[in-house]
């Protein structure tokens, strides 16, 4: 009665491991899915779960009656660091989550973001200068300096403190210590759970990490306790002096620490992948980019960018939109049968079509789920940013762009990845002409708990009439 979920036929044991690439698995995923289609089943380690792809599918998924986010592999690795802080709490149920959203949520609102904008333009005016700086013929690999920009901003504007990337070629303590752990939680993502737990040196090493990024959170929280700074508008004062306006509490110094880290996880790598992809479709797309940099030159021109600059920038903003459709950053989230609200048995998908086995999850591809002709044409493929301009972005069908995830669960850091990339693309536009380093480079991928440009260069020559 059911259809069967199509299934690569796997080996004994391990089943579809060698099916997904080490390096690059969410390569494997989108060519699986060219080759069974827009829902299938891969099991590793014993362990199942479906990939889905079509909208039609995700459609189903998104909908919080029925579906909850899983916290699964990468994911749950880092749960040993950032416990339930909000990218990684269990579910809604998880009471730390809901407390610390609300109290999150104005902080990430309008008013605040905007509040920000000084932080932001320090930080993107120290990248304006160094590539200045280094000149035209120089070889300038993007996604270095943009992760440089964003751990700058977030740091600046969540934990209020200074890393000062662009001036130093190894990285912050912090820095290093956070990567180790989201590299750690990566390789233990992809070995069976019970080499976990021996005390190999890829282990300590990833609980030392860790050990080290609470300690310069906690650092930072004590000296922001004993030194306040009451007029600040950083999200570090605002989980300090937040209060929930359900219960009246306040969030404890675990919480605030796990979530200071969080922002950094969460906000750093997403943020600077996008603004990679984002010049790459523009350097390949010399029409875009025409019109990207004409819309700067006429809302801005020659002075200084302001926050009311900032609306005034259809085009890029439609530039950002098709960028992270065709390759969004956080290219794929997790979903399971809402244990309290679904009481589905079995659970199925497809209106009734499949059925998923006890407890399986479902993983969204999202970059599959963006190239859907049924939503998006035959040229669903082509970076167009016409097609996501006012009027039109509204119009597509719920749940058809999800590059910040669904619901409740959705990314709560979106208006401050938009604003401080808009600024950032804005002022880059303004002050340089770019041309990629090697014309004939097309896109590779890297992937980490994100993905990035891989060997992406470009040259930035500063244009005429400035100084
Ligand atoms: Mn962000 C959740 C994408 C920037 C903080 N973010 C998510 C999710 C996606 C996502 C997708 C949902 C993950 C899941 O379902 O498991 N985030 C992005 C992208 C950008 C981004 C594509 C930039 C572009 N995010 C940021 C920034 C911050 C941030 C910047 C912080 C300043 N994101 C979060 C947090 C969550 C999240 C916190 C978890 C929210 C929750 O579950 O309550």
């Amino acid at each position: 009665e059911y259809t069967p979920i199509p299934q690569p036929p796997g080996v004994p044991l391990l089943g579809n491991i060698f099916d997904i690439d080490g390096e690059v698995p969410l390569t494997s995923l989108e060519l699986l899915a060219d080759t069974y289609g827009p829902i299938y089943r891969l099991t590793t380690f014993g362990v199942s779960r479906v990939l889905i792809s079509s909208h039609e599918l995700v459609d189903e998924v998104c909908n919080e009656e029925r579906f909850r986010k899983a916290v699964f592999s990468g994911l749950r690795e880092i749960r040993h660091g950032i416990h339930d802080g909000l990218f990684t709490a269990d579910y809604p149920g998880e009471e730390n989550w809901a407390i610390a959203h609300r109290v999150l949520v104005p902080a990430f609102g309008p008013i605040m973001i905007r509040g920000m904008f000084d932080e932001m333009y320090d930080i993107a005016t120290q990248l304006v200068l160094k590539w200045a700086r280094q000149g035209p013929k120089h070889a300038i690999t993007p996604t270095d300096d943009f992760t440089r920009l964003t751990l700058d901003t977030i740091a600046l504007c969540a934990m209020g403190t200074r890393f000062n990337s662009f001036y130093h070629e190894e990285m912050h303590p912090f820095v290093d210590a956070m990567m180790g752990m989201l590299i750690g939680a990566g390789q233990r993502a992809r070995r069976p759970g019970i080499l976990n737990g021996l005390p190999t040196s890829d282990n300590t090493k990833f609980f030392n990490d860790i050990a080290a990024c609470q300690k310069i959170a906690r650092d930072l929280l004590e000296d922001r306790r004993n030194n306040p700074e009451p007029e600040k508008k950083d999200l570090l004062n605002a989980m300090i002096l937040g209060r929930d306006p359900k219960t009246g509490q306040g969030l404890n110094d675990d919480t605030i620490i796990n979530n200071m880290i969080t922002f950094l996880i969460a906000g750093h790598e997403t943020t600077s992948g996008s603004l990679s992809f984002l010049f790459y479709f523009l350097l390949k797309t010399p029409h875009a980019y025409k019109k990207a940099q004409e819309e700067v030159d006429n809302v801005i021109g020659r002075r200084k960018i302001t926050v009311e600059d900032l609306s005034k920038l259809p085009y890029i903003n439609a530039c950002l939109r098709e960028a992270l459709r065709l390759r969004p950053t956080a290219p794929a989230i997790v979903v399971e049968a809402h244990p309290t609200k679904n009481h589905e048995d079995p659970v199925t998908l497809g209106n009734g079509k499949y059925k998923l086995e006890k407890g399986e999850k479902a993983v969204i591809i999202i970059p599959k789920l963006h190239l859907d002709p049924a939503v998006w044409g035959e040229d669903a493929a082509e970076f167009k940013p016409e097609r996501m301009l006012d009027g039109k972005f509204e119009k597509y069908p719920k749940n058809a762009w999800k590059p910040f995830g669904n619901g409740m669960r959705g990314c709560i850091g979106r208006p401050f990845a938009w604003q401080e990339m808009l600024i950032v693309v804005a002022m880059l536009l303004q002050n340089f002409n770019f041309q990629l380093d090697d014309p004939s480079y097309n896109l590779r991928i890297k992937q980490a708990l994100t993905v990035k440009p891989k060997d992406f260069q470009i040259r930035a020559t500063l244009r005429e009439g400035l100084d």
